[in-house]
């Protein structure tokens, strides 16, 4: 395959509903887009890909604008020279053309799945395809913001559990945990529930959060801090409910450090949080090979993250329902036809790539900033 050009494309999308973590409120979203224009021997195709980092540093050191600077300065002259060199450029090589470039994950794996949607679009082939996915959906679960009250939390999750969202997810952090968990277990029943604390406690919360195990949550989400991982281990025999890493995944190295330390039960794989889908599925294969179950998280994704997070969710080791959501939970338009969730269940799109690209129209209007680096 041949990289004929790169371009670096900034869309802006504001939420339909402000979205508040432990570690911030967004009213939008500006993912970063990469469009790879590739040539093999099938003709000349175009691939995209996603970077996941927000637009500031509160969930991991990445955001927007380093991001695109690490791909304008290192990343994508990395693969141009490693091309000039004629080395071969595929999916699978991208990651050692830009080995010596420390961290910057997000940025690295959305360089990483731009490559890979164009390769298979050139094989005609689909993601699912490749991972060798035969399932044709996967059930699909919604993450609650951090509301201003318990009724207004009660509203959302009420008007998620009504378009049949199979899995709810609740933000908490100290102060808003007990109460809503207490609420929505009330009002809503057997529902399938789990919280995500992105990092807010400290183990001597764990008295507090013992609290939250008389109600069957099938997990907790990051209670620690990312680098906490003994700290997890001990947590983990304190309380019932199992705990779940997802900041502290960074890579199959560190999922295999904290399964041996009996720091998680349960891992959230995010894609671009591990440097893309081929280390997702690394890390996929090795949760399932020591029994530890594993689903998809969510970055807020354009329709382009989506389906690929669904095709990827299609694994066998995708036990528990991800957080692969309608567009509409977060978007009134997206940058794609729109990803839609039906019976509790998101399609994986059997067409060649991930299936999606942004409709012109739409990718116009949205675009707020764009860079073309082809060399
Ligand atoms: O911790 O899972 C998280 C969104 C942005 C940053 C971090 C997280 C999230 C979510 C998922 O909770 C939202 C989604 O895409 O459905
Ligand atoms: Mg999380």
């Amino acid at each position: 395959m041949h990289i004929e050009r790169v371009e670096l494309i900034t869309v802006r999308m504001p939420l339909i509903h402000p979205f508040t973590t432990s570690f911030s409120t967004q009213t939008e979203r500006r993912p970063l887009l990469i469009r790879v224009t590739a040539s093999g021997q099938s003709g000349t195709v175009t691939g995209w890909g996603e970077c996941v980092a927000l637009a500031e540093p509160f969930y991991s050191p990445e955001y927007l604008e380093g991001a695109r600077e690490i791909l304008r300065r290192f990343l994508v002259p990395a693969l141009f020279d490693w091309q000039a060199a004629g080395r071969p450029v595929a999916a699978a090589t991208v990651g050692s053309a830009i080995e010596h470039v420390v961290g910057h994950r997000m940025a690295k794996g959305a360089l990483e799945m731009a490559i890979l949607d164009a390769e298979l679009r050139l094989q005609n082939r689909s993601f699912a395809a490749h991972l060798g996915v035969t399932r044709a959906s996967v059930p699909s679960g919604v993450s609650v913001g951090i509301e201003k009250s318990v009724p207004d939390l009660l509203a959302q999750v009420g008007d998620f559990v009504a378009q049949g969202y199979v899995r709810i997810k609740l933000k908490i952090k100290p102060g808003w945990d007990l109460e809503p968990v207490k609420a929505v277990r009330e009002r809503f029943g057997d529902i399938g529930l789990q919280v995500d604390a992105n990092t807010a406690y400290r183990l001597s919360d764990a008295h507090l959060l013992r609290r939250l195990d008389p109600f069957d949550l099938l997990l907790i989400e990051q209670p620690l801090g990312e680098e906490d991982l003994r700290q997890h281990a001990h947590l983990a025999r304190l309380v019932s409910t199992p705990i779940c890493l997802d900041e502290s995944i960074v890579s199959a190295q560190s999922a295999a450090d904290a399964i041996a330390l009996g720091a998680a039960s349960v891992i959230n794989i995010k894609p671009g949080r591990v440097g893309g889908y081929l280390e997702a599925a690394r890390i996929h294969d090795l949760a399932l090979a020591h029994g530890v179950a594993v689903w998809c998280g969510g970055m807020l994704e354009t329709g382009i993250g989506r389906a690929a997070n669904a095709a990827l969710a299609g694994l066998p080791g995708f036990t528990l329902p991800g957080d692969i959501s309608g567009s509409d939970r977060f978007y009134a338009n997206d940058i794609t036809e729109p990803i839609v969730m039906k019976d509790g269940e998101v399609a994986i799109p059997s067409t060649p790539g991930f299936g999606v690209e942004p409709l012109p129209a739409a990718l116009a209007d949205m675009t707020v900033h764009t860079l073309d680096l082809t060399s």
